[in-house]
């Protein structure tokens, strides 16, 4: 039995994700925890809320709450809609937890012992109305190049002019609007990764077997112009994780907080000590400690090393997880599990243009699953996964995709074979009739198919593992099809059974291979059929007798019922404009 540790990129707490977000990181995660588990191997697949920054604040703020009531609320709205999605994880943590302040906290004294840390003063715009410092991009300002009076602190969007905020002619605060803002001298910590330059490139140009768009990504940071520069850890913020040197006070740095990218790969971490405090981890062993439970996860010194370890993420997230979180996993040299894997991803566009939260543009998790189930999607999602290049959400792409694949191919077999079986020989697999050259085909064909489908799980080739399984649909449809159980009967109805005990053990088939991509439907065509046993089949001929006769089947209501023209139309207009 091999060890998978699987991480999601974790999702920002302000707010609920859209599809192209989902299907950027838990999604293909999930698929592979649950691709993992079925397989028999142990599994430990992790995400969380990401709680810290500006964005939270802000957030927070519009909503007129307490941050951290606005996080605890939105943990449990996002945690709600994670479950909803089929989204297995064995826990959902929060960066905001009190596990990952400890971490973080021992982290940053860790890298300073090892002299990977220094103290820089700057100055920085403070506001005194808001009272506190603000990051560039909450001042605006006229810009000194073209005259726009809306021009960001960092850079300019109409004349794209790079600025500092200090150029900024009337410049103001885009929180209160304050204008009384001034330049105060402020000191921050600076993990000096660029003494890690070496390592980590080295370990990059180990990582042979990594996706092009990971690598390539990871090499563009470490070797154009600027390469990989030391970054400020620290902010002057009111919520975060106080800065501080392992448990103790960190002199000069009082009232400050750890800059979100900071703590929040190191979350990945705590999150599987969450796991363990909530009681969610198998007992320890004899004379095993409670932490040993998690740190064998994640300590290469107490059992980590056997562990296999992937990360999923969007593309504009691949940066902190080549170079930056690594750099503070090699910093601290205390035998931490470095990833072993890195699946990264484009981006899913949006009927034309970009999927946009801010603008509310395209379809949120939420909504989603107002319309329809989290199969449909889950199974439109998986099988476009922008994975060699962006991908484009469509309406009538997906109405005729999810009509296609899960309504005509799969739908109507499972209900075709069911329902004839039902009026024919009744409610158990029939017992007679012969396997023929049809059904050579069938298990020849079906053998390849689910062994390259494996191959590709394996891989993580989230669209070549959805195309073998359509196919692996599409050959039991077509079986159906040519044998034509239906005709067979009124000459040879022991030809028809054994053609019909085929079609039942398909659907188990399919009930076990689907069920990573489709969970529910997976799980109604497992119980249509009465099959417990969930083992992972390698051999297509043994899987199409796997159900003895006489065993008692159902027919299941309709899979999928297939979204029509007037619904389609329905959710691109409502989901074309800002959602309220
Ligand atoms: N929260 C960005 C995002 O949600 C960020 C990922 C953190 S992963 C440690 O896409
Ligand atoms: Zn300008």
């Amino acid at each position: 039995m091999a060890r998978h540790l699987i991480t999601s990129a974790i999702p920002y707490i302000n707010g609920i994700k859209h599809l192209g977000n989902l299907v950027g990181s838990q999604l293909p995660a999930d698929l592979y925890a649950r691709y993992q588990r079925a397989r028999g191997n142990e599994v430990l697949f992790l995400c969380a809320t990401d709680e810290h920054g500006t964005p939270a604040e802000l957030a927070a703020a519009k909503a007129g709450e307490p941050v951290a009531d606005y996080c605890a609320r939105m943990h449990e709205v996002q945690a709600d809609i994670a479950a909803r999605f089929g989204l297995s994880f064995d826990h959902f943590g929060r960066s905001s937890s009190p596990q990952n302040h400890a971490l973080t906290q021992a982290f940053a004294g860790r890298l300073a012992e090892r002299g990977l840390i220094r103290e820089v003063t700057e100055d920085q715009v403070y506001s005194v109305t808001d009272g506190r410092f603000l990051p560039d991009r909450y001042i605006e300002g006229t810009c000194p190049n073209c005259g726009f009076e809306d021009a960001r602190g960092d850079q300019c969007d109409n004349c794209t002019k790079q600025l500092d905020p200090t150029d900024l002619i009337n410049p103001r605060s885009t929180i209160s609007g304050a204008t009384d803002l001034e330049v105060r001298s402020t000191k921050h910590l600076y993990l000096e990764q660029s003494k890690l330059k070496g390592d980590i490139a080295a370990w990059i140009d180990s990582k042979t077997d990594w996706p092009v768009l990971t690598t390539s990504i990871a090499r563009k940071w470490l070797n154009d112009g600027e390469g990989l520069q030391d970054r400020g850890i620290t902010r002057d913020l009111h919520w975060g994780i106080p800065v501080k040197r392992g448990d103790q006070d960190w002199p000069g740095m009082e009232g400050k907080v750890f800059y979100v990218w900071f703590d929040a790969p190191i979350e990945y971490i705590a999150c599987a000590q969450e796991w363990v405090d909530a009681g969610k981890a198998p007992a320890p062993g004899d004379g095993a400690d409670k932490d040993s439970l998690w740190e064998s996860w994640w300590r290469t010194d107490r059992g980590a090393d056997d562990v296999r370890y992937t990360q999923f993420m969007g593309k504009d997230n691949v940066p902190f997880h080549t170079l930056s979180f690594p750099a503070t996993i090699m910093g601290a040299d205390q035998d931490w599990k470095l990833v072993d894997y890195i699946k990264s991803f484009n981006y899913l566009n949006y009927d034309g243009g970009q999927f946009s939260t801010s603008r509310g543009r395209g379809v949120f998790m939420d909504q989603a699953l107002e319309i329809l189930p989290a199969d449909v999607w889950r199974w439109w999602l998986l099988s476009h996964a922008p994975e060699s290049s962006d991908a484009e959400f469509t309406w009538e792409a997906f109405q005729q995709d999810v009509n296609k694949d899960l309504a005509d191919v799969l739908g109507n077999f499972v209900s075709r074979i069911t329902k004839f079986c039902r009026s024919k020989f009744g409610e158990a697999v029939p017992d007679s009739g012969t396997p023929g050259e049809a059904e050579a085909e069938l298990t020849q064909e079906l053998q390849s198919r689910m062994d390259a489908y494996v191959r590709h799980m394996d891989a993580i080739e989230v669209r070549k593992a959805a195309a073998e399984l359509r196919a692996i649909w599409v050959a039991g449809n077509e079986y159906l099809q040519s044998t034509a159980p239906w005709t067979t009967f009124k000459t040879d109805p022991e030809q028809a059974a054994c053609q019909v005990r085929h079609g039942l053990n398909l659907i188990r088939l399919y009930g076990i291979l689907s069920a990573p991509f489709i969970p529910e439907m997976a799980r109604t065509m497992r119980d249509a059929v009465g099959a417990d046993d969930e083992a992972w089949p390698t051999d297509a001929a043994a899987a199409l007798g796997a159900l003895p006769s006489g065993h008692a089947f159902t027919v299941p209501e309709n899979l999928f019922t297939k979204i029509t023209d007037d619904q389609r139309a329905e959710w691109a207009a409502r989901f074309a404009g800002t959602r309220d």
